[in-house]
């Protein structure tokens, strides 16, 4: 998990110190989320732990990304969202593998679950960096 927080967060290009943030709040729901302590992260202790991850994201999200502090994302800032992965994994010498960045623009329409299908509420947030997670574990699978 923490791998995976350390991955997203520099691919976003957060600083530092967000990454740091974002590690501790991981460690920390590492900790809670390994209910067998054997250090490892079954299936079944993932899914509950991921789902705090991506909540965890999206105060992050919202911090850097909401250009017009409406609270929610417009696609537009999704777009920024997505280009700072692309640029981020560039710049880690990681080539995105193909079709990502694409799948991961198209997954903000895919996760428009409420009426306001131009913005993307903090539920639907959650889904799309569900989505964003998934996206990287396949890549690195
Ligand atoms: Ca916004
Ligand atoms: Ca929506």
């Amino acid at each position: 998990m923490s791998r995976c927080a350390r991955q997203t967060s520099q691919a976003m290009q957060l600083r530092e110190i967000e990454v740091g943030a974002v590690l501790a709040e991981a460690g920390e729901l590492w900790g809670a989320a390994d209910s067998n302590h054997d250090g490892l992260l079954d299936y079944h202790e993932w899914k509950p732990a991921a789902f705090s991850l991506a909540s965890i994201f999206v105060d992050v999200f919202l911090d850097i990304f909401d250009i017009d502090r409406d609270g929610r994302l417009s696609e537009a800032e999704w777009h920024n969202i997505v280009n700072a992965i692309s640029i981020g994994l560039a710049e880690t010498g990681h080539n995105p593998p193909s079709g990502i960045i694409t799948r991961l623009e198209g997954a903000f329409h895919d996760y428009q679950l409420d009426s306001d299908g131009s913005t993307a509420s903090t539920v639907e947030m959650v889904a799309l960096i569900l989505q964003i997670f998934t996206t990287f574990l396949d890549a690195l699978a």
